[in-house]
């Protein structure tokens, strides 16, 4: 663990933990379905079998977890709005008394408008779900833009294409491989209406929260390299260069659908940041004719690269490698990639899965990637914020309950809160940055 103190951010930087509405609400009775509580009903979905019905009850339990926050000091709180309570009787209303909470206890509500949760009939393939989205975007942002100013419009739309579409592997299970990229796109699309829709709204602090890590080829050969750069297409700048730049990377634009250019305008709709979540770097090499495993996942043979281990690094229990110095390299090439057109960025997640309440395995990854982030602000990048993912132990999806990415052990049994070393540690941190308990 480390023994120095981590290094001084400037003033006004955005600390903060993250939350999302699936993975800690609860209380689905209170909602339409979404697409995860249609994907959890089938056999063999989630690992341990579970849903997300209870998760931390965060439905019943938020003066309880907006307390949580208050004594951690965090500036901010990144949670997000279903959809399907949004649809349903009174949905508004909870967000409504969360924001309100927050407030009053001095936490800034930054909401994600769309964290995974569709509402359960519609579907990425079709269009009309971007508009449809937009038109939501507008109901929330009239209903709490008089107390939010800083939003959110998806979380990791790349996750959500790859493991929700292509792979089957997260709801809707589609298993659709390269047919899926028209889901990408209507995301991207629902995004920038979603932008002018909240612009609309007199929404002026406005951004994304997308995954990104380097892309390592597994040698310097080139078959090594050309599928390492295939991956960094797919599931960094496939994600990024439309929303930055306007352009989709060569060879992609001609595979969506609809009228590219004309959409690629809305896409592009100025940002006042940029949200990032990182969690670690990928080694890609040629394809190896087998099935490969990534992230606990199977790759099927068939794609065109395979996603290599990191031998030489610790694992998370996600058997995720740590790699702090990523997050450095990750956000220098975002600024010499994409330079002017880069607003400041802020990361909007990042962390891990350990087990235990003494958790210091958790302590020495944050404290490594909060080292990390600060070197990229000395080497010049604007970073302007750092959310920790996650505040509380929660439904982490496929994975059900048995990985813990929470500064706060959640008794799925009891729900009872508790919190870790690592939320003491992020507690002495923000109090080292001038923050105070509230
Ligand atoms: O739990 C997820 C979150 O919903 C999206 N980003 C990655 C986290 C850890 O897997």
């Amino acid at each position: 663990m480390a023994t120095h103190p981590a290094p001084r951010f400037p003033d006004g930087f955005l600390w903060g933990v993250s939350t999302s509405a699936h993975q800690i609400e609860g209380a689905v009775q209170l909602r339409e379905p979404s697409v995860w509580d249609v994907f959890t009903a089938g056999p063999g979905r989630v690992k341990d079998g579970s849903t997300a019905a209870v998760a931390c009850d965060h439905y019943h339990r938020y003066r309880e977890d907006v307390a949580l926050l208050a004594d951690l000091g965090v500036d901010a709180y990144r949670f997000s709005v279903s959809w399907p309570r949004v649809n349903s009787p009174g949905g508004l209303d909870f967000y409504d008394r969360l924001v309100d909470a927050l407030r009053a206890a001095g936490v800034r509500p930054v909401p994600t408008l769309f964290h995974w949760d569709l509402p359960a009939g519609l579907d990425w393939l079709e269009r009309d779900t971007a508009s449809r989205f937009a038109r939501y975007v507008s109901v929330v942002a009239d209903r709490l833009g008089d107390r939010v100013d800083k939003w959110i419009t998806l979380n990791e739309p790349a996750e959500h294409t790859l493991l929700g579409h292509a792979l089957g592997a997260h709801a809707p299970g589609g298993e659709l491989l390269f047919d899926a990229l028209p889901v990408a796109h209507h995301q991207l699309l629902a995004h920038g209406l979603a932008v002018r829709a909240l612009r609309a709204s007199g929404a002026t602090d406005v951004g994304i929260a997308n995954s990104h890590g380097p892309t390592w080829p597994a040698s310097d050969g080139p078959a090594d390299r050309e599928a390492a750069d295939l991956y960094d297409v797919l599931l960094n700048r496939l994600f990024a260069d439309p929303v930055l730049t306007g352009r989709y990377p060569d060879g992609i634009g001609e595979l969506m659908p609809g009228d590219v250019p004309a959409d690629l305008k809305i896409i592009a709709e100025p940002l006042d940041w940029y949200g990032v979540n990182y969690y670690a770097p990928a080694r890609v090499g040629a394809p190896r004719g087998a099935e490969t495993g990534f992230g606990g996942l199977t790759l099927p043979a068939e794609l065109p690269f395979s996603v290599r281990g990191i031998e030489d690094r610790p694992r998370t229990d996600s058997g995720w490698p740590v790699v702090p110095e990523g997050l450095t390299e990750l956000l220098t090439g975002f600024r010499d990639r994409y330079g002017d057109r880069l607003p400041p960025i802020v990361i909007t997640e990042n962390g891990c899965a350990y087990d235990g309440l003494d958790d210091q395995d958790r302590i020495t990854y944050l404290d490594g990637h909060v080292r990390a982030l600060h070197r990229a602000l000395e080497a010049g990048v604007d970073v302007r914020g750092y959310f920790v993912w996650s505040l509380l132990d929660n439904f982490e999806w496929a994975e059900g309950y048995a990985r813990r990415f929470g500064l706060v052990h959640v008794d799925f049994a009891t729900l009872e809160r508790t919190p870790k070393a690592s939320y003491r540690w992020f507690r002495d941190l923000l109090r080292r940055q001038g923050r105070r308990t509230r």
